[in-house]
């Protein structure tokens, strides 16, 4: 077995390093990446922390999974919030709605919310970028992915409370890949009135009509409101991912429809995504900036822009 683990795992994890850009991959693709993940459990033999084990378990049974900042033990968290504190204490104040683009265009965000990228996460809060790799949100997240996982974006949000459905609070699912997981990191106490995380559960997400996943899926014209979206499902069923401030969620945002809830108050959130190392988009590239911090998993996990 070792043999064979270091003769394919190496070549695995290279190939998996060097692919750029998938546009449409095929789901046979992306569980081609899963003999990666097995060979990498078999010359660790560490097995998941009992924390990452339920959120996996969650996921794979709902597609939604919940935990918290100290839940995960993080080791850099007081540095995390000092970090994030300073950072949200200098953002401007928000004067969102002036930007030009389409409202109705359900990726544009900047309708509801100013956001800091991955290049300044990584000069003013590099920790905020290490939770994202973090060994126990790894383990759970690849559990749950059954491929090894890409932490390809991180943004810090400020959603304004403007109350209007615009931008990502039109109904949708993610396209970046066939399971994208994403990781809301709340940092501030967040109500159902505070513009949570809003989804439709597993079941009632899969068997919507094709029309609708179309819609749902293309998030540009003929939006998906939510006085559409509660004649299909009553708003009883609608699920919101709500907590104090160092709630995470974990969703797969690829195969639920969902939004952010439309708010009247500021909603202060961190959002990571992850997939598989070659998504079917946009193109990802791994990035050497931390390698001196992290270990060989954690740097192959690395897929952030940090490029201005
Ligand atoms: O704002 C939210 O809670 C959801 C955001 C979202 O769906 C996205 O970024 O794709
Ligand atoms: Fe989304």
């Amino acid at each position: 077995m070792q043999v064979l683990d270091k003769t394919f795992g190496k070549t695995f994890d290279k190939a998996l390093g060097k692919v750029r850009y998938n546009r449409r991959t095929s789901p046979m693709f992306y569980w081609s990446h899963a003999p990666a993940l097995w060979l990498r459990r078999l010359r660790t033999r560490r097995p998941p922390s009992p924390v990452a084990r339920r959120v996996s378990d969650d996921l794979r049974a709902t597609a939604v999974g919940t935990t918290s900042i100290d839940e995960l033990a993080f080791p850099g968290r007081d540095r995390f919030w000092e970090q994030v504190d300073g950072l949200v204490r200098r953002m401007e104040p928000v004067t969102v709605g002036a930007i030009d683009g389409d409202v109705l265009d359900g990726r544009n965000t900047h309708f509801h919310c100013i956001s800091i990228d991955c290049p300044q996460l990584a000069e003013e809060a590099p920790e905020v970028l290490m939770l994202g790799v973090d060994e126990t949100v790894l383990d759970a997240i690849e559990r749950y992915l059954g491929v090894p996982a890409a932490l390809c974006d991180v943004h810090l949000r400020k959603d304004v409370g403007n109350g209007a459905q615009v931008g990502t609070r039109i109904w949708h699912l993610d396209t970046e890949d066939h399971r994208t997981v994403r990781m809301i990191v709340y940092l501030n106490d967040i109500t159902v009135d505070d513009g949570p995380f809003e989804y439709l559960p597993l079941d009632i997400s899969s068997s919507m009509p094709p029309e609708i996943v179309d819609r749902g899926l293309r998030a540009k014209g003929d939006p998906l409101l939510d006085e559409e979206m509660e004649q299909l499902v009553p708003r009883v069923r609608w699920c919101q991912a709500i907590g104090p401030r160092g709630t995470v969620s974990l969703a797969d945002n690829a195969r639920l429809f969902h939004h952010g809830k439309a708010h009247e108050s500021l909603r202060l959130a961190i959002f990571y995504t992850f997939t598989s190392r070659s998504p079917r988009y946009p193109a990802i590239r791994r990035n050497p900036v931390f390698d001196d911090r992290l270990s060989p998993r954690q740097r192959g996990a690395f897929f952030v822009d940090t490029i201005l």
